[in-house]
Order: structure tokens, then sequence, then C-alpha cells
């Protein structure tokens, strides 16, 4: 992307207008977006656009991480989850364990699955497949949202397929949808001092590409407040939304803020709160065509968490149990939030909170019992919002 200096520089006033004409951004705009000192006016026109889509609702799920394997054989400098092959601590879970994982949670049905973890040596596609068969074999009805781009890119390279074919392979065996995992920044100078030699930008891209021909929804994330500029920030959005354009796969758009412990990466604190509600609004102006954006309260905190839901964030993701990405790189947040706790938050921002299921459908269930993660049996079917 070449973020073009001819014309007029963009202005609150110019930018405004084209929000008010419901005109796409430039990146130029995104980029004065990202450097201005008035959040309070990003956040207005970002709140704007929420609320003409989303009005004052704010969704959330009732989902469980797991994590498949700690093994990875790549070395991000910001991942404080990995374990090198052979390590003491890493492990892979078998089919069995990833059942009762999910039958740990009887009484509490969760409506999603999020399954990510390293580019294991020797784990290949049918490993997955197993895992997904088993977890299908007992709750069908329950949504896989499981491998970034990453992880496919890598079972490809080493089964010496196509990404269409492992993706195929998946499908059958249950996978649902891919989650956002892995995008980092895509500029290629971040990504050689940060995460090289995993897929690169293309790579990603490709795989969300094919995931979406393939009828496989999935997400998109950026990882910020480390060693990128606002120009590569820009960058990352602008390849999103040209492929969003081609495809229409994204359900929506996570931007993850750094955490800075426990990881080879020599930068002491993450981005502020300021800092995130800025390139969460520019986010929220600049992709025109994501439906939702995404307010991860693991990551965010959840003080942030609720002011983003003012600036431009309509989702808080979900109740999570189990999530050590995060937590191992130093997340204050709590590991699990219960049903009470999240509508409650979303409540006390002053919007009105909706469960829905990874396809951003309506989940309707009994509200009597929502003390504890996930509680309350959600209705046959999700209705559309
Ligand atoms: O790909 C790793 C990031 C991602 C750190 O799709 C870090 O619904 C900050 O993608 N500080 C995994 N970030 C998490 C992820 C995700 C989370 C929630 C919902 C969805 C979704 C996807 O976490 C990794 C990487 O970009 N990450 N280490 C760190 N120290």
């Amino acid at each position: 992307m070449v973020i073009s200096a001819q014309g007029q520089s963009p202005c609150m006033e110019s930018i405004a207008a084209k929000v008010e004409r419901g005109e796409r951004l430039s990146p130029e705009d995104a980029l004065f977006l990202l450097g201005s000192s008035d959040l309070v006016s990003v956040g207005r026109l970002a709140n704007r656009v929420r609320e003409e889509r989303w009005g004052n609702r704010c969704s959330y799920n009732i989902n469980r991480h797991i994590h498949p394997t700690n093994v990875c054989v790549f070395r991000c400098t910001f991942c404080s989850f990995y374990r090198k092959p052979g390590q003491d601590g890493g492990y892979l879970i078998t089919p069995e364990e990833a059942v009762e994982r999910v039958r740990g949670m009887e009484g509490t049905p969760p409506t999603e699955l999020h399954m990510v973890g390293g580019c294991h040596p020797t784990a290949r596609v049918d490993y997955y497949a197993s895992l997904y068969r088993a977890i299908k074999a007992e709750f069908p009805e329950l949504h896989i949202k499981s491998l970034t781009a990453v992880e496919i890119a890598w079972l490809a390279r080493v089964s010496k397929k196509g990404f269409r074919e492992v993706l195929l392979e998946l499908k059958q065996a249950g996978l649902d949808s891919l989650p956002g995992g892995g995008a980092e920044i895509f500029a290629k100078r971040v990504r050689d001092l940060t995460c090289g030699g995993k897929a690169t930008a293309e790579e990603w891209l490709e795989v969300h590409r094919v995931a979406h021909g393939l009828g496989i929804p999935s997400n998109a994330t950026m990882l910020y407040g480390h060693i990128e500029t606002n120009e590569e920030i820009v960058d990352h959005l602008f390849r999103l939304r040209e492929l969003q354009d081609e495809t229409g796969g994204f359900l929506t758009f996570i931007p993850l803020a750094y955490h800075p412990e426990n990881n080879a990466m020599e930068i002491s604190e993450g981005p502020s709160g300021m800092r995130s509600l800025q390139v969460i609004a520019t986010s929220r102006l600049f992709l025109d065509n994501f439906p939702h954006i995404k307010a991860y309260w693991v990551m965010l905190g959840l003080e942030t968490a609720q002011m983003a839901l003012w600036w431009g964030a309509d989702d808080l993701d979900g109740t999570v149990v189990d999530e050590h990405i995060y937590h191992d790189a130093g997340a204050t947040t709590p590991e699990a939030l219960t049903v009470s706790q999240i509508r409650a938050l979303i409540e006390e921002a002053g919007r009105e909170p909706m469960e829905r299921d990874t396809l951003y459908r309506r989940v309707e269930r009994r509200r009597d019992l929502t003390s504890t993660p996930g509680v309350g049996s959600p209705s046959s079917t999700p209705t559309a919002p």
C-alpha cells in the first residue's frame, strides 16, 4: 500500500464529512486519525458508525479456550506461551483429553470452542481432524473455531499439501471457522524482526481467502503497541479491507494490545488505554466492510474494554475460560468471566448485552442460572439479530 502525499491533507472536518456521507476513508485519513491528539473526536466519529450499525447493543458469547499444544517450532519474540520441542512443560493433548475438558463444562453449555496453539513439529492434519471428530461426536452443536492461518500454513508446509486441501479435510472433520490470530503486523520489516520464518502476510491472507471460498468464515487480528509504526498499522488495515472487499468472509476485527511479560521482546510496556481506544476507533472507521469490531477484554483490561464500547467496538468476546496466550504474557484480567459479570460490565457501560453465537446470531437462553461461566440452556436454534 502506498500512502499518497498528493491532494489535500486530511483534517478532522474532512473526515467527519466523509463519515457523514458514508464515504470510504483513505489510508491518509486513517493515518491522520491514528496520529490525532483529538481522541474525543476520533471516538465520536467511530461511535456514530458503530451506533448506526448496531444501535446500543453489545454482543458477547459463551466460549471456552483449549490450547491443543504449546510446543512450537517458531520463536516469535512477543510470545510467552510457546515451549521449544523437547523443552520441559511442553504438551500435546489427546482427543480424549479435549473431550474431557469440554465435558468438564457440562451444565454450562458454551456455543463456541476456541482452539489454537503452537506449530507442533509432528502433529499433522490427522491429529487435528481426530480432535474435531471426537468433540463433534459428543457435542455436535458446538461451533469449533480453530487453527490460525499460521497453523494452517504450517500444516500445509509439513504435509506438502495446498491450503485448500488442508482446510477441506479439517472442515469435513468438524472445523467451523478460523480465528484471527497470527496476523500480527503484516509489514515485512516487523515480521522479520518479531516472527520471521512463520507464515508471511501473503500466506496469512491467502489462507483466509481460500477458507472464505470454501464457506469457512474467519476473524482477523492485529497485534499493536510494540515496534510498529502508524504507517504499518494502516498498511495492515488496508490489506484486510482489500481482502474483505474480495471475499466478504471476515466476521470481526480484533485489535490485540501487546503484553510485555515473559517473552523475548525488549519492550517493557504495552500500549496505554488511550492508545488502544485510538486504534479501535480508527479500525472501526477505516474497516467499513467489517461488520464487527471486538474489544477483547482479556487483553484490554475490563475498564478499557468498557470504554471501547463507546469508541467503535460492538463486541466483548466471551466468557473465555482457560486462556493462556495473554495470561502467560502478564495479562492481569480474570481467567474467565461469568455470564452475569460480562452482562453487568456491558450494562454498566450503558450498552445492552446480547448473547450471540460465533456467526453473530442472537442466542436465547434462560437467564435464571447465570452465575457460572456459560450457565443456562441455549435455545435450539439461534435467531438472527
Ligand atoms: O496470534 C501472542 C497474540 C494471538 C502476545 O479470532 C499476543 O475470535 C499480545 O488471535 N501480547 C492469539 N498479544 C489470540 C487471538 C484471538 C484472541 C481472541 C479472539 C480471537 C478470535 C483471536 O495473540 C496471537 C498473537 O497475535 N499474542 N503473544 C503478547 N505477548
